[in-house]
């Protein structure tokens, strides 16, 4: 039987990475959208490449960008997939107030490009679409929790141009018979996030800071609650998402909220460290309950313009249409964040001190 092949956008993220793994177990041919960068930006994939010239593979790497629509259109022309998986985004949602048309560019506009690529090349009723949305779409509290039927009111340029994404993905579906589905992805983590995302920002300071590399951890808004759950486990929903033979609009989400401070509590007690809060708002401060040592403050510079206060979802008609169900609970994750990244830091350390 010919494998199924699938072209995911994005590869060199978290998602992309644990989705090519995923899609190579069930023994799909994957193709990934890498972009051009000026020093290597494939560490997520490396152990999957295997060169052409060296053996066997069915994991291969493109160049592209979401802003190139010629380039995404050779791409599936050249690729033939069965399924296309758009997780390539401008995916912070701080640093989308500062670069707000890049964001628009390659958020909103680059599945727009790739669901013209699908036309274009006549692959309407060949290829199924994955368009990765985002709870960031709710923005504004209006539910809780939040439902598939939950109205969107984005707080952010991101979520603005993540509204457009999810829309044109409905509206190609309506107009032109697309098998293209939105996974409306509420947080999820692991130990290859983004170093600069609240969680793994926290994992990898508790880590420096235990190791003698760091004092103090500074972070914005304590108080914004999040539902986190496992990049593992989210990758598969999307893959089930797109197994389904209609297609259609999801919730994936665990169902279990915390604030930014519940992460920080539970992340140090992984190290034992019980943290005591004191004063309020941009003095508020977190001391070592034993040593009375300042482990947190807060740094006003990663408040946002406008905020997302609270994100819950509610994934029924995941769990009943596709079977599909979070595996990983909140106290796993951060567990198995912390100790991935106090072994990173340690190996970094030990490179350090052996070369520097
Ligand atoms: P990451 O930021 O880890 O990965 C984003 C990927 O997109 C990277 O491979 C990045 O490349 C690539 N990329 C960025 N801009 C472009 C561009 N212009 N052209 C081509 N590639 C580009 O995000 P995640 O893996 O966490 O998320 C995957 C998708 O899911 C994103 O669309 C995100 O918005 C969405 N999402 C994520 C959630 C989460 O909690 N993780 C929740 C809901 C939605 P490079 O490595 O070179 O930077
Ligand atoms: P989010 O994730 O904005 O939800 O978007 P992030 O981890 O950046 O922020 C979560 C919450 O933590 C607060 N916060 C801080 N955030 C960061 N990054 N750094 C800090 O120092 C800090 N202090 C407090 C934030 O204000 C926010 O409320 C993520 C991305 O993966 C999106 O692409 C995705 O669509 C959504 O999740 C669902």
């Amino acid at each position: 039987m010919t494998p199924k092949t699938a072209l995911i956008t994005g590869v060199t993220g978290q998602d992309g990475a644990y989705l090519a793994r995923f899609l190579l177990d069930k023994g799909y041919v994957v193709h990934g959208v890498k972009r051009r960068s000026s020093s290597f930006n494939t560490e997520r994939v490396d152990d999957l490449y295997v060169d052409p010239h060296e053996g066997e593979t069915r994991f291969f790497l493109h160049y592209g960008d979401m802003t190139d629509a010629t380039n995404l259109i050779r791409l599936v022309q050249e690729t033939r997939p069965d399924e296309i998986y758009n997780l390539a985004a401008q995916s912070h949602v701080q640093v989308s107030f500062e670069t707000a048309e890049y964001t628009a560019n390659a958020d909103a506009l680059g599945p727009l490009r790739l669901l013209e690529a699908i036309r274009i090349l006549g692959l309407e009723k060949r290829v199924r679409f994955y368009q990765a949305s985002t709870s960031e779409l709710y923005g504004k509290v209006r539910e809780i929790p939040q439902t598939e039927n939950t109205p969107f009111y984005p707080r952010s340029p991101y979520g603005a141009a993540k509204l457009y994404a999810y829309w044109i993905t409905v509206n190609y579906r309506e107009a032109y018979g697309i098998h293209a589905s939105n996974g409306i992805l509420f947080n999820h983590e692991g130990p290859t996030r983004g170093e600069t995302f609240v969680t793994r920002k926290i994992t990898r300071a508790i880590a420096a800071i235990e190791k003698g590399l760091q004092k103090t951890l500074w972070l914005g808004n304590l108080d914004a609650r999040r539902d986190w759950g496992h990049a593992r486990d989210y990758v598969e929903g999307m893959w089930r998402i797109v197994q389904h033979p209609e297609p259609d609009d999801w919730v994936l989400a665990t169902g279990e909220v915390h604030s930014v401070r519940e992460f920080v509590e539970r992340a140090f007690a992984e190290v034992g460290r019980r943290i005591a809060w004191e004063g309020a708002g941009v003095e508020e401060t977190g001391r070592d309950a034993n040593s009375g040592a300042v482990l947190v403050r807060v740094d006003p510079r990663y408040f946002r313009p406008t905020e997302v206060d609270l994100l819950v979802g509610d994934a029924s008609k995941a769990k009943e249409k596709l079977g599909w169900a979070p595996k990983v609970d909140f106290a796993q994750l951060v567990k198995e964040m912390v100790a991935a990244d106090l072994e990173a830091v340690e190996r970094e350390k030990w490179r350090n001190d052996r070369h520097g």
